[in-house]
């Protein structure tokens, strides 16, 4: 029998995803080492493919020691964490896990969106703590009905936003490089969108190019009534104008997934009232991690058959076949 090829496992993953890597290949984990450096120089020369996800990426440690990897597949369809420019101009294909995961993401930011509209958290707590009783009714809250909603990155997740947004009324803006041939209004300038919506909900990429996309700026013209929601990743939006607007109240609230150093949250935003945390689970339950992970392994399966990936990072297109 001949040897199976090496993969090299960095982040964490699924017993599922577990028990197809080890039927196709000889795993090392990479996963929660100490000795990081010693074992990346033992195995790094013999790595064929690496398996990675969108928190973990590729670090530069892990590349350099894998001169001959051949293919990356990645968790998640966020690659901002992988250098796939030069992955590509060194000839290895990169492969993520699109469309798998557009409904739950979008369900996520609808659920932050309505979470801290109609205040979900702070009412939750007033039932569950006797204020009911003690204290009378809970506060009005604002209605999520007939809203401007601007969609910051109006790709695959952020057009099934869209699509949900419309269900509560909404009128769609959105904002990214390039026009979409969609019915929705385009806004070539983000702070002039800020200001003509309620909700701002941001879905584009991470990475250099959407560095702080969301500043203080944008925050203003969202305005003391205005929601951010982020479901994209934490670099979008600069963290610290946020917490300055929230607690100024220039702007109304927040739901947010992601954060810029992750896992950690700023203190500030986790004693407002006007904002709803989650831990980066916008794609984060059994199903659809689930069609996640089978896809993460059909492209690593689908290289060992024929060289190519059936998902491939833009970037690697050019290469795939
Ligand atoms: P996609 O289909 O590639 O859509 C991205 C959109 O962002 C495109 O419409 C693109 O349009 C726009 N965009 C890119 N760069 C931009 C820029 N500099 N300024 C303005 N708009 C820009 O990607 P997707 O599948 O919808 O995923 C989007 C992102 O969601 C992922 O990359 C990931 O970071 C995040 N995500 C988060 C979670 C979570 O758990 N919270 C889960 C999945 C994905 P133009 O090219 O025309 O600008
Ligand atoms: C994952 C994500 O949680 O797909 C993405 O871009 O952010 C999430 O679905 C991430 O890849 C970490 O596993």
């Amino acid at each position: 029998m001949s040897e199976k090829p090496v993969l090299l496992q960095v982040g964490q993953v699924t017993e599922r995803m577990t028990a197809r890597f080890e039927a196709e290949f000889t795993v090392h984990r990479l996963f929660g080492r100490e000795d990081r450096a010693e074992f990346l120089a033992e195995v790094g020369p013999s790595v064929h493919a690496i398996a990675t996800d969108g928190h973990w990426g590729v670090p530069e440690d892990v590349m350099a020691a894998c001169p001959n990897v051949k293919v990356i597949s990645s968790y998640g369809v966020g690659y901002d964490a992988i250098d796939a420019d030069g992955a590509a101009a060194k000839g290895i294909l990169v492969a993520h896990t699109p469309d798998v995961l557009n409904d739950e993401v979008a369900d996520t930011a609808i659920l932050l969106w309505l979470a801290v509209s109609r205040q979900l958290v702070p009412s939750e707590r007033w039932a569950r703590s006797g204020d009911w009783e003690a204290k009378g009714a809970y506060p009005l809250t604002r209605s999520v009905q007939n809203r401007r909603v601007g969609i910051l990155g109006l790709g695959r997740i952020g057009q099934t936003i869209a699509e949900r947004a419309k269900a509560f009324g909404a009128e769609i803006l959105y904002h990214s490089r390039s026009e979409k041939p969609v019915d929705y209004t385009y806004c070539a300038d983000l702070v002039d969108m800020a200001q003509r919506c309620d909700v701002l909900v941001c879905i584009t990429p991470g990475g250099a190019a959407t560095q702080h996309l969301v500043n203080a700026e944008v925050l203003a013209a969202l305005g003391p009534e205005g929601i951010l929601v982020n479901v994209s990743r934490g670099s979008v939006v600069d963290e610290a104008a946020l917490v300055a607007a929230l607690e100024s109240g220039a702007l109304g609230g927040a739901g947010l997934d992601v954060f810029e150093q992750e896992p950690k949250i700023p203190d500030a935003l986790k004693g407002m009232d006007n904002v709803v945390l989650t831990p980066h689970v916008g794609s984060g339950t059994v199903e659809t991690r689930q069609a996640m992970g089978d896809l993460t392994c059909d492209n690593l399966s689908q290289f060992l058959k024929d060289g190519t990936v059936l998902t491939p990072v833009p970037e690697c297109k050019a290469l795939n076949g």
